[in-house]
């Protein structure tokens, strides 16, 4: 019995985020027959709910699109046991389908894996406390039968709102909308609800992209960075929840900017012309910040170990000691940021040590063209000798980068 319910639990997808244009069956990678609509239904400790929601989302899809819809649970794992809960409700209906994730967290990613062994054709999300109305969900189905790319569940247009919200509360999410405007205005601006939690997009105009959401807000990510041509909306009342508790802190608000910040530099000018000249703009400066920490590690421990005042060591043991830890500090900085979808996919301990590996010996490569560069600079060309240093550096920068783009995280851009 034990055996056949861990059987019965959807496989996690892994790998970069993006959904693909056919919906290969995840555990046996046949490519299994689709069907019109999946809807993820994200959780993290929501015991108390699902069970009802489960029920009223079968309810309504069952009278519209008998057999032909799927209900996906993704849950984190979560100590209350939801997936247990969950995955007892699957023989009563058939449609539903479990993932529990226990690597991986947050909610934007728990959606993308649950579309990710999704088999529809148009994929939505509902949140699993109840806040969003399930009758919602046939209005949602028609505006993409109707035409639209994206269907969006909105408090701000007719028939929208929410039931009791303070004015704080009002006005931190209005706040945040202005925001979204002045950072992404051509993402933001495009709906009335970017907030929106609830909605439905068509696979097509998300097959082949990467996602790469920070946060709460993976509505702005499918605008973003998918191929939405047209855009229904359709009013809702966001209802107070009735159990469990909200997960939101003060930390989404930073996920938010975050967010925000970082698709305005992956679809915007700096992004367009980066392309058009074939060089990852963005990327190389993410690199040079990392550089620029680096330096003050490196100063950080050389003076820890070799200044008079402290542990006076020798300077050249100091140096080689402090020049390591600045380029593990660039290394973990780099994996973790700069190329943090390539790390994302190559994920595992020998795979990261065998990329720090490359980085090493790619870094001391580069000192040695910072140094043979400087003297070459300096005894025929510029007889100053930080100019000459300065073009030094910034050549065993872009060695560093270039080479380690190529060989240690491999991109294909
Ligand atoms: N899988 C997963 N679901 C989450 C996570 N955080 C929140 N959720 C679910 O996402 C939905 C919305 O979360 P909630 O905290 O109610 O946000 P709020 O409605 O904006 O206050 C609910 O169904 C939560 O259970 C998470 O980290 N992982
Ligand atoms: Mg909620």
């Amino acid at each position: 019995m034990s055996k056949n319910k861990t059987d019965s639990l959807l496989a996690v997808p892994c790998g970069s985020l993006q959904i693909s244009e056919l919906s290969p069956n995840t555990t046996t990678g046949v490519i299994s027959q689709s069907i019109q609509f999946s809807l993820v239904i994200p959780t993290y400790k929501e015991r108390d709910n699902i069970e009802k929601i489960v029920k009223i989302l079968s309810q309504v899809l069952d009278e519209f699109m008998p057999k032909d819809y799927e209900l996906i649970v993704v849950d984190d794992d979560s100590p209350d046991r939801t997936w247990e809960v969950a995955q007892s409700l699957m023989d009563e209906y058939p449609q539903l389908r479990v993932m529990r994730r226990q690597q991986e967290k947050g909610l934007s990613s728990a959606v993308i894996r649950g579309w990710q062994a999704a088999r529809g054709n148009v994929l939505g999300v509902i949140d699993g406390d109840l806040q969003h109305p399930p009758e919602v969900l046939t209005q949602l189905l028609r505006g993409i039968q109707q035409g639209a790319d994206l269907a969006v569940a909105s408090r701000n247009v007719e028939g929208g709102g929410v039931s009791s919200w303070s004015v704080v509360r009002r006005f931190l999410s209005r706040g945040a909308q202005v925001l979204g405007l002045i950072i992404l205005p051509g993402v933001v601006g495009r709906i009335s609800d970017p907030m929106s939690g609830y909605f439905m997009v068509r696979r097509s105009a998300l097959s082949g992209v990467t996602l790469n959401p920070v946060g709460y807000k993976i509505l702005l990510e499918v605008v973003g960075r998918g191929r939405m041509r047209s855009i229904a909306e359709v009013g809702y009342v966001f209802c107070e929840r009735k159990q469990g508790e909200s997960k939101v802190t003060w930390k989404q608000y930073v996920d938010y900017i975050h967010h925000l910040l970082r698709l305005r530099l992956a679809t915007g000018r700096v992004r367009q012309f980066s392309q058009k000249i074939g060089f990852p703009i963005g990327r190389f400066l993410r690199f040079g910040l990392v550089g620029l920490s680096g330096v003050f590690v490196d100063m950080a421990v050389l003076y820890l170990l070799s200044d008079p005042t402290t542990l006076a060591l020798p300077l050249t043991r100091s140096k080689i000691i402090a020049g390591e830890i600045a380029i593990f500090n660039n290394f973990l900085l780099n994996d973790a940021w700069t190329f943090a979808d390539v790390s994302m996919e190559q994920q595992g301990w020998s795979q990261r040590l065998k990329r720090f590996f490359k980085f090493n010996i790619i870094c001391l490569a580069g000192l040695m063209l910072n140094v043979l560069v400087l003297n070459l600079v300096f005894n025929f060309l510029i007889p100053n000798r930080y100019i000459a240093n300065l073009i030094a550096i910034a050549i065993a920068t872009i060695w560093n980068f270039w080479v380690n783009l190529k060989l240690s995280w491999r991109v294909t851009e």
